[in-house]
């Protein structure tokens, strides 16, 4: 299918579709999505625009904030992080959180307008002990009515069952990139670890949020390469979160050649087509990027930001600046 010449055209019902492949198949291949990408960019974000509409509340942002329960000292060689113990970024190492840290912090964010709160720890993946203090922080964050995230690593067998029955509602765990880049960006564990953790959350009926990082030097083509493994995920993630890298001083990716934010536009656009019913979540890099480029990613899909104004290590926006972008933009939250 040629999608460099995409008409509408009126179905039976009379709502607008648009030729092409359907956003119900299940299987995308790599030249479908490069062919998404490689769109004239009206056409593009257009078909993501109704795609968006058929699916979601067209003005609603959803508003997740993060927290990191533990930080630094990480073993794994992530060419993007400044966790890696590695490479020597101004990151500090933290010990864990304590539960009362992280629930003020969970109030906090609630107070303000978060619905999820995502706790994010800098391990290859959780021990024992790890899970049990884990366990007590979901518990604690979710009696206050906050939808609950994680994102810890590679989960062993049964970790994520614990989770889950402490009542842990998502679980973040990204594919970063296109099979065919990752060596070039992490060599401490292979793809194959990553899906298999993704299974172990499926497993245990807790909504998979994955997604990757764009502008990592990659090509086109890879990062239509990540999209297919995220909408060929059977079923496809709840929650896909499209980060820009953030290039930090000390890691290896820092210094990496800057990428048209377009591209940004039009991968999200891509997540949008390919994955309808997804919360596409416009992650990392947004304190880098001009109120203009925001706009096109809500106008291409996306219908979740991460609220607060830290990452985990890095900074984000201020909430009274994004409050008053999306009341410039006439978005509420959902
Ligand atoms: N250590 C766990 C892991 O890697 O699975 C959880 C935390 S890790 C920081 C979560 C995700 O943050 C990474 O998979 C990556 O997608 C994203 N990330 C980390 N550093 C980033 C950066 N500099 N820019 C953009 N995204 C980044
Ligand atoms: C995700 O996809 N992006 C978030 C969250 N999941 C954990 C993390 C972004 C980290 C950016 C770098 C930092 O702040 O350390
Ligand atoms: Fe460690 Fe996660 Fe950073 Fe990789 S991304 S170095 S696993 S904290």
């Amino acid at each position: 299918m040629n999608y460099n010449s995409l008409t509408t055209h009126e179905t039976q019902n009379d709502s607008i579709s648009i030729t092409g492949k359907s956003e119900d198949s299940t299987y995308w291949s790599v030249a479908d999505i490069e062919a998404l990408l490689d769109a004239p960019f009206n056409d593009l974000i257009y078909r993501a625009q109704c795609v968006h509409r058929q699916h979601h509340d067209a003005n609603g942002v959803q508003l997740s904030t993060l927290i990191s329960v533990k930080t630094g000292g990480c073993p794994e060689d992530c060419g993007y992080c400044p966790q890696a113990a590695r490479y020597h970024t101004s990151v500090e190492n933290q010990d864990m959180l304590s539960l009362d840290d992280v629930v003020s912090a969970a109030a906090a964010a609630k107070a303000k307008g978060a619905s999820r709160f995502c706790m994010g720890a800098a391990w290859r993946g959780p021990k024992q002990r790890d899970i049990e203090k884990m366990t007590e922080m979901v518990r604690a964050v979710k009696s206050l009515g906050m939808e609950t995230c994680a994102t810890l690593g590679l989960l062993k067998p049964g970790q994520a069952e614990q989770l889950g029955e402490a009542g842990l509602d998502y679980y973040n765990h990204n594919l970063d990139t296109a099979p065919e880049y990752y060596e070039e960006i992490i060599t401490t564990r292979q793809y194959q670890d990553r899906l298999n953790t993704l299974q172990e959350v499926r497993n245990a009926g807790i909504n998979v949020c994955c997604g990757g990082i764009v502008g990592m030097g990659e090509t086109r083509q890879s990062r239509a390469g990540l999209i297919a493994q995220l909408a060929n995920l059977n079923p496809y993630p709840e929650s896909v979160p499209i980060n820009h890298l953030v290039q930090v001083e000390g890691t290896p990716l820092y210094g990496t050649a800057a990428l048209d934010p377009l591209e940004f536009v039009r991968t999200i656009a891509a997540a949008r087509i390919t994955m309808p019913k997804a919360m596409v979540r416009l992650s990392a890099g947004r304190q880098e990027m001009s109120e203009a480029i925001q706009a096109l990613c809500f106008l291409a899909g996306a219908n979740s930001i991460f609220y607060g104004d830290k990452l985990l290590t890095t900074g984000n926006p201020e909430t009274d600046h994004d409050r008053a972008l999306l009341d410039k933009l006439g978005l509420h939250a959902l």
